[in-house]
């Protein structure tokens, strides 16, 4: 497999490993979604102020208001992230270079 076939696969073990702690596995619920949240992206918890970031997370991302996330609906979450760390990475290389 590639790099990118296995951060894909990655990406859908990670989700189903937590959406499936209760009897609906397809979907997180909110206490699921912190679990991931908190084990999976310490250092983006770490640099959220607010204490409430899960609790906007869900709502940013629950597009059927049913306050769960399936797969489709936690997808945004790992693009924004990756674009935001891209970023970084990027800002990051521009000082390497000084
Ligand atoms: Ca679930
Ligand atoms: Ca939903």
């Amino acid at each position: 497999m590639t790099n990118l076939e296995k951060s894909m696969e990655s990406l859908i073990m990670v989700f189903h490993h937590y959406a499936s702690e209760d009897k609906d596995g397809k979907t997180l619920n909110k206490k699921e979604l912190k679990k991931l949240i908190q084990n999976e992206l310490p250092s983006f918890l770490k640099s959220q102020k607010n204490a409430n970031v899960v609790d906007s997370i869900m709502k940013d991302l629950d597009q059927n208001k049913d306050d769960k996330l399936d797969f489709e609906e936690f997808i945004p979450l790992v693009v924004g992230l990756s674009m935001a760390c891209e970023k970084c990475y990027v800002l990051h290389e521009k000082k390497g270079t000084k």
